[in-house]
């Protein structure tokens, strides 16, 4: 069939005007995109183009290209961002109430941690964020925090007096990690890698797909697989934007999340499957027997200050959640 110019004229200006119904958004991540978290940004982005059927587009970056973890936080609660895909390590500035989940050795294992996050505790948690300017859309995973540095291996708390260890901005880590005589220096993760490499710090802690994402294995020769914290992730929108949404997109975005989820979870599970295995043939000296009550028993005199703040009851909820 044959158009003539008036017809073909129409025909454009129909489908340039289908091109403006699409909004771009943007999400951001600290680490690579070859990593856990950038494969959730990734899966994310894919299912709410294809859930909304292209009216909405989202950006993805990574290596913190838009600022660190803290920082594209700030942004998407100003709405600068719409949204980010952060670790919980700075979350607790923004939302108190997130600050349980990083006390040390409260989680047996990723099975229970990810239970009490799609569960009532973790569910009813995602709701404080509505308050602050967030619509937390899901919980994702960093994984088990294990501890790195260039000095000496790690086998006993004793090991760590002394070490200066890169911290995340996280009230309860500094104070636990204070509590195992380590020196401590909060910093944002894009800065990680350089301070290690030239000694401003000796060591940091992050879960195996951080560290291996990270390459951290040409600055950092000692690994001691302590499972000190674990870690969540989760996305955040900023909240107007997510309420403009129509309820069909709303619901497209928060699958797209449990999508990203999955598909992270999936990848930290993969790496922690053969990370240990990878850094060692890298030539980093993994000690994979560390004797975690000893590391608790350390604890103890901080442990009883997280008691008094968090309540032991909430606390053992936590900690018995089947
Ligand atoms: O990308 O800042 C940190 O150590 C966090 O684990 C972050 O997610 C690393």
């Amino acid at each position: 069939m044959k158009f003539g110019p008036i017809a073909a004229a129409c025909l454009s200006l129909a489908l340039s005007s289908v091109a403006f119904a699409q909004t771009t958004m943007k999400i951001s991540i600290s680490t690579a995109q070859n990593s856990h978290q950038g494969v959730a940004i990734d899966t994310f982005a894919k299912e709410v183009e294809k859930r909304t059927g292209g009216r909405y587009k989202v950006q993805t970056f990574y290596n913190g290209a838009l600022g660190g973890e803290r920082e594209s936080i700030e942004a998407v609660q100003l709405g600068t961002q719409e949204l980010a895909f952060s670790s919980t390590g700075p979350v607790p500035n923004f939302v108190p109430e997130t600050k349980i989940l990083d006390v040390p050795f409260l989680f047996r294992d990723k099975a229970h941690a990810r239970a009490v996050l799609d569960g009532p505790i973790g569910q009813e948690m995602l709701t404080k964020f509505d308050a602050k300017g967030f619509k937390a859309l899901a919980w994702a995973e960093n994984g088990f925090r294990h501890m790195t540095n260039s000095k000496r291996d790690v086998k006993v708390p004793e090991d760590l007096k002394g070490l200066k260890m890169r911290t995340m901005e996280n009230p309860v880590h500094i104070a636990a990690y204070k509590g195992f005589g380590i020196i401590t220096t909060p910093m944002a993760f894009p800065e990680v890698f350089t301070a290690l490499q030239q000694g401003t710090v000796d060591g940091q802690e992050n879960p195996l797909p951080v560290i291996i994402s990270a390459k951290f294995d040409q600055v950092q020769k000692h690994l001691s697989l302590t499972g000190h914290v674990y870690s969540p992730c989760i996305f955040l929108m900023n909240k107007a934007s997510f309420d403009k949404l129509s309820a069909a997109d709303k619901t497209a975005f928060l699958e797209a999340a449990k999508e990203g989820t999955k598909a992270n979870r999936a990848r930290v599970d993969e790496d922690d499957a053969k990370g240990v295995a990878d850094l060692r043939a890298k030539g980093v000296t993994v000690i994979d027997n560390v004797d975690k009550a000893k590391f608790v028993a350390a604890l103890a005199p901080v442990n009883a200050q997280f008691e008094k703040e968090f309540g032991k009851a909430n606390l053992d909820k936590i900690r018995d959640y089947k």
